[in-house]
């Protein structure tokens, strides 16, 4: 199989799917610019992905991606239980999960999109972005509640779960945090200590030459002299203002160093973050092997 991705995109479901599944697979890189590209349109006609190849099967849609896997598959067990309902039961998650929750992160990802409408050319990007985020809290209050007592979204290890995680990273990568839903906290946590979401993550960020943990000595550069890439490994918090402690998502971050404070920035989708700690606090990260220089 051949999966089209783009980094930190609903594509690292299936991608998570593939390592899950166990039966090797070519993942292709995609940079926003080439999914307008000809050859890439004639795969996926709405220039997204993710896109799976596999033989003379071409699909589109994660959810129809995702299913083919866990079907060409079965030994790995992806339908979360046997039998028609734990597949009814994982659908059903996909379902909410594709047409309700990744679909209300659009307007923080691309707000500009969403101004359209005599009623709403005015609407500022961040008011709409803002209403998405109330959103996506109220659904993701649904799934804490679904959680509670659970390991996996359906009692047993599922494709929905992939999707769940990316979903999950999502509301760190926005700054939407998981403060106040614990069990969704904890889940996001329990799977990046997976070895099939670690290998996902490992090729789609390129991490494969951070090095080992253990670097606390590490010399940083002088305040205001460039900055350097650094991976986010373990709970790192860092605060808005007044703001209750929020965790950092996971992964390749760029670090600039200041006099008093550093600035940490990632991209997900089209999402830029950026925020801001104490060296102190960097530096502490830095020494119990949380943030990886
Ligand atoms: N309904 C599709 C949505 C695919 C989609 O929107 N993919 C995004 C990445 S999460 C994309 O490729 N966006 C590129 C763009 O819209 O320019 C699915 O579930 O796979």
């Amino acid at each position: 199989m051949k999966l089209y991705y783009m980094t930190g995109a609903g594509s690292l479901a299936s991608h998570i799917a593939l390592e899950w599944a166990g039966g090797g697979y070519e993942a292709v890189r995609m940079t926003r610019s080439r999914l307008r590209s000809p050859e890439f349109l004639v795969l996926s006609p709405m220039g997204t992905v993710p896109v799976l190849l596999d033989e003379d099967l071409c699909l589109t849609e994660s959810v129809a991606i995702l299913a083919h896997i866990a079907d060409v598959y079965p030994a790995a067990g992806l339908w979360g239980g046997t039998g028609a309902s734990g597949r009814a039961r994982t659908l059903q998650w996909l379902a909410f999960l594709n047409s309700e929750v990744h679909k209300a992160f659009a307007p923080i990802f691309y707000p500009e999109r969403f101004r359209f409408g005599v009623a709403n050319a005015d609407a500022n990007v961040d008011d709409i972005a803002a209403v998405a985020r109330d959103r996506v809290r109220t659904l993701l209050g649904r799934i804490e509640s679904q959680l509670a007592g659970l390991s996996w979204l359906t009692g047993e290890r599922s494709i929905a779960d992939a999707y769940l995680f990316v979903m999950l990273r999502w509301a760190l990568t926005t700054k939407i945090g998981l403060a106040e839903f614990p069990d969704l906290a904890a889940f996001l946590r329990r799977l990046h200590e997976d070895r099939g979401v670690r290998a996902a993550l490992a090729v789609e960020e390129r991490l494969a030459g951070v090095p080992a943990p253990g670097r606390p000595d590490v010399s940083l550069p002088a305040p205001g002299r460039g900055s350097l890439l650094a991976e986010i490994v373990g709970v790192v918090e860092y605060r808005e203002g007044e703001g209750v402690p929020q965790e950092l998502r996971r992964g390749a971050v760029e670090v600039v160093v200041g006099e008093a404070d550093v600035v940490i920035s990632w991209s997900d989708e089209q999402y830029r973050g950026q925020a801001a700690m104490p060296l102190a606090l960097f530096t502490r990260y830095l020494g119990d092997g949380a943030i990886r220089v």
